[in-house]
């Protein structure tokens, strides 16, 4: 039976080094605390299984400060995996540490052959993937995306990632088949059109990267106005902190990967 895009039955996460408080961040607002970072990422995980997943942790690699991000290296899904090259310097090995995982779960694993691509901007909607060309991202990237994807099953499209944002899932993420959360921002480039949008209000912008993971939506605790928006809308919404992880440029989607057998 086919499963729908937010159904998950398996997870990987990699642990916090402690080299994460000197994590990439486009604007300094002070380092985030190990301690925080560490309490932040135990309680996705334990959102995860309790959710129903089950989740493979991986442990900390001290020389790649952000590959607690494990978003970013790779992609899954159920026909197969997708290594990435990340479109950072100090982020482009930790596709080779994310390979023999992969292999551990999948048979089937691809390889980006060239270009960057930054799975932070990799949407994955039903029937389609939106790839969001960003500074992470390339064009080069993207269109050999589309390529793996398309030998996975999968039809790869490429939008636009908002100037000055990190990733295309930094300003959205999939609430159900037919609803996007979503900022002002990238709602006005109209790439979501044809869908349901909710809009994160001005001032809660991170809180658009959240999670749909089976029955319930993972928003950032610091977000009252976007749960208040979801739960009025009949969502059931598990609030996570993300204040610390938000000091280096990440919310909720970028954590895990995230597939169903
Ligand atoms: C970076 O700049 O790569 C990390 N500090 C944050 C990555 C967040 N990843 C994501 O949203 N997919």
């Amino acid at each position: 039976m086919a499963h729908k895009v937010y159904e998950f039955d398996r997870a990987i996460v990699r642990l916090p080094a402690s080299s994460v408080t000197a994590g990439l961040r486009a604007v300094d607002r002070g380092s985030p605390t190990l301690a925080g970072v560490h309490s932040e990422h135990a309680a996705y995980v334990a959102a995860l299984r309790e959710a129903d997943l089950e989740v493979d942790i991986l442990p900390p690699l001290e020389e790649f400060p952000d590959s607690i991000f494990v978003e970013d290296p790779a992609l899954v899904f159920s026909a197969g995996a997708i290594v990435l090259r990340p479109g950072t310097p100090s982020r482009v090995d930790e596709a080779h540490t994310i390979e023999p995982v992969l292999r551990r779960h999948f048979e089937r694993v691809l390889r980006l052959p060239r270009g960057y691509v930054d799975g932070g901007d990799v949407l994955r909607l039903p029937g389609k993937v939106m790839i969001g060309l960003s500074a992470r991202t390339t064009g080069e990237g993207a269109a050999a995306l589309i390529e793996c994807l398309a030998e996975l099953g999968e039809t790869g499209v490429i939008v636009r990632t908002p100037d000055d944002v990190l990733h295309f899932k930094s300003d959205c993420s999939l609430l159900d088949e037919h609803t996007m959360l979503s900022t002002q921002r990238l709602s006005a480039s109209g790439v979501f059109s044809g869908l349901k949008e909710i809009i994160v209000p001005a001032g809660e912008e991170a809180a658009a990267n959240a999670l749909r993971v089976n029955d319930r939506v993972f928003v950032g605790a610091q977000y009252p106005v976007t749960i208040g928006l979801l739960r009025e809308a009949g969502y059931k919404v598990v609030s996570l902190q993300t204040s610390e992880i938000g000091k280096i440029d990440a919310g909720l989607s970028c954590m895990s990967l995230r597939w169903h057998r």
